[in-house]
């Protein structure tokens, strides 16, 4: 079997991503980007890249290992990054157990030899892709919040002329 291109995240609560999209709607102009569909809203702790099944076995193995408690995440930030083209929703203050949560991930798939992005860790949700000219952004009079309980590894599929997030298995933080 090929390679799977694959990378650990965070999936939204359903009644998070549907207000998010709703609130998008409004709150940019209509050529700003492509939007991304309510469900494949996530915030990616640590991607892997093209991944053997052998590989991804050991790394599913290694992330039901990490004992984490829950965390609150508040979403109260946003922001345009035009070079790659994403503009984002995130929290202001990352929550430490959330960049415990990527740490781990960030260093166990560095030591199983998927190179990582030499840039600190950014949380973000990307909202809007093909965003490389200038977004007018809105004002930041949004506010959700959600305790994480669970973390996911995802296959990202090319389906169709769009990527699709399929969830292959998810773990609960449990103190
Ligand atoms: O949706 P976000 O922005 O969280 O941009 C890709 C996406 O991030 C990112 O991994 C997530 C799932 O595809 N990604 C893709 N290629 C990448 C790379 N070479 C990458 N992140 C770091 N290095």
């Amino acid at each position: 079997m090929p390679a799977r291109r694959l990378f650990f995240g965070i999936a939204l609560p359903e009644p998070i991503q549907q207000e998010i999209i709703r609130w998008r709607a409004g709150a940019f102009e209509a050529d700003a980007g492509r939007p991304l569909p309510a469900a494949s809203l996530h915030l990616t702790l640590a991607f892997l890249g093209d991944v053997s099944d052998e590989k991804a076995l050991a790394l599913s193995k290694q992330a039901g290992r990490i004992r984490q408690s829950p965390f609150v995440l508040n979403i109260d930030d946003a922001g345009h990054w035009p070079r790659p083209g994403i503009v984002w929703l995130g929290p202001r203050q990352a929550p430490r157990g959330l960049v415990q949560l990527a740490d781990i991930l960030r260093s166990q798939a560095a030591r199983s030899g998927c190179a990582q992005s030499p840039y600190p860790f950014h949380p973000h949700i990307s909202l809007l892709r093909n965003a490389n000219r200038p977004v007018a952004m809105p004002s930041r009079h949004f506010h959700w919040q959600f305790t994480v309980e669970r973390f996911a590894l995802y296959h990202s599929l090319f389906e169709k002329g769009r990527m699709r997030y399929q969830s292959i298995e998810s773990w609960p933080l449990t103190s």
